[in-house]
């Protein structure tokens, strides 16, 4: 099976000259017969290729009985998502640890996982669909995940963790924490992607996590999560976990929730009371989020975040939410039609709301949601902007806070210290 044409042209002796792609089926694996444990061949096939090779799993569906397990500089390419599909026929509720993901890898490096649909014929669903431990320069593009318990695609400990052009529904628990998530990277995760792909609610609890590990205390850091469209996820579609996850950025995704569900998710999420907070330096930039409780959110005291140049429109509650933040710098973002408030500044020390470089923020047409009595046996209203009496350093200039007060609500409220300078209506 191997081709000898690299060595008959001479080929410099890389890897790549001699690579070669292995398909399942010449060492045994049958489409679309599950009778057998077509594991058994694709694990044969990753055993027999050398470094750079590809394992090609061609159309139909393969079943798997044991997990797959994943080798250094060898890829795994199906034909596209919606052709060749492996599904694990076993659970992971209730099994040992050999029976916890379809696929994984440990101590990779550069792997290529592509054109596959992954699930599990089991409504129970496995734990991981694919979990990469300790490893650099794991790819996974153009693939489709379903029935997943915790996690579709888990990076633990990874460097340049990256998932492109994907497509992730129907995990199979979503009201449990750690459960229902699309893309986890943890325990310290350096760099990485998640572009162009999608996320299909509402069994979805996450979208994208981006979090540290508790014991270790090793937050993740430098992950872009670019472009993707996330609909009516259960929680944050995009959630900073709030474990010290610093420097990632969040930038040009779409976010859609369902206005008919009672049970709305947040559009990206930075910090957890329950967690902690974020770290520093995470950049929230050009995403449009529509019909989500919260738009963003900033909780449990998380400093230093970029927000800057999204559109949030008609959000159940808040546009910008700063629970519990620290020097937030929130800068040329649309807000309109949030029933509550567009942005409101509960703790915020040294909050920013002011122009960018070209645009101001524009907050316009919120707060016509019904009365503003919630989690304090105080009225507060509904209007534009409001920023609380206990915040201090507050900066608040140059934007455009006009059309706010259709609850009778106001258009902007400030109480807290600082300078409030040139705002359009307020
Ligand atoms: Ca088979």
């Amino acid at each position: 099976m191997k081709s000898a044409l690299g060595a008959l042209f001479g080929c410099a002796l890389s890897s790549a000259c001699f690579a070669t792609n292995l398909n399942i089926v010449d060492y045994g694996a049958t489409p679309d017969n599950h009778r057998d444990d077509d594991s058994i061949a694709i694990n044969a096939a990753i055993n027999a290729a050398r470094d750079g090779d590809t394992v090609i799993i061609p159309e139909g569906t393969f079943h798997t009985h044991e997990e797959i397990i994943l080798k250094s500089r060898v890829n795994l390419k199906g034909a596209g998502y919606a052709k060749s599909t492996i599904t694990a026929v076993y659970t992971s509720e209730g099994n040992d640890d050999e029976h916890q993901t379809l696929i994984k890898g440990r101590h990779l490096f550069s792997v290529t996982i592509s054109g596959l649909r992954l699930k599990t014929i089991h409504p129970e669903g496995v734990s991981q669909l694919i979990s990469i431990i300790d490893s650099e320069n794991v790819s996974v593009n153009e693939s489709s995940f379903y029935r997943f318990i915790k996690h579709a695609i888990y990076f633990n400990n990874t460097i340049n963790g990256r998932v492109a052009d994907s497509r992730f529904q129907d995990a199979t628990i979503t009201e449990k924490g750690g459960h229902g998530y699309g893309v986890v990277y943890t325990n310290g995760c350096d760099r990485g992607r998640v572009d162009d792909s999608y996320f299909y609610g509402p069994d979805i609890r996450h979208g994208v996590v981006i979090q540290g590990d508790k014991k270790t205390n090793r937050p993740s850091h430098g992950i872009t999560v670019n472009n993707n469209y996330f609909k009516d996820t259960k929680q944050d579609a995009i959630d900073l976990h709030g474990t010290g996850e610093y420097d990632n950025i969040v930038i040009d995704n779409t976010i859609v929730g369902d206005p008919n569900d009672k049970t709305l998710g947040r559009g990206i999420g930075v910090g957890e009371d329950v967690h902690g907070p974020s770290g520093s330096g995470n950049i929230i930039k050009n995403n449009v989020i529509r019909n989500t409780l919260y738009g963003i959110h900033v909780l449990a005291g998380s400093p230093d975040v970029k927000i800057s140049g999204n559109k949030i429109y008609n959000c159940d509650r808040m546009g910008i939410f700063i629970e519990n933040g620290q020097n937030v710098d929130v800068r040329a973002n649309t807000v309109e039609g949030c029933k509550w408030w567009g942005i409101y500044v509960e703790n915020g020390d040294n909050t920013t709301i002011a122009s960018g470089s070209k645009e101001t923020n524009e907050v316009h047409g919120n707060g016509w949601g019904s009365s503003g009595r919630w989690r304090y046996p105080k009225v507060y209203g509904n209007g534009g902007v409001r920023v609380m009496s206990q915040n201090t350093g507050m900066n608040v200039r140059n934007n455009n806070f006009c059309d706010n007060e259709s609850n009778g609500g106001p258009n902007f409220q400030f109480e807290g210290q600082g300078t409030v300078l040139n705002n359009q209506c307020q």
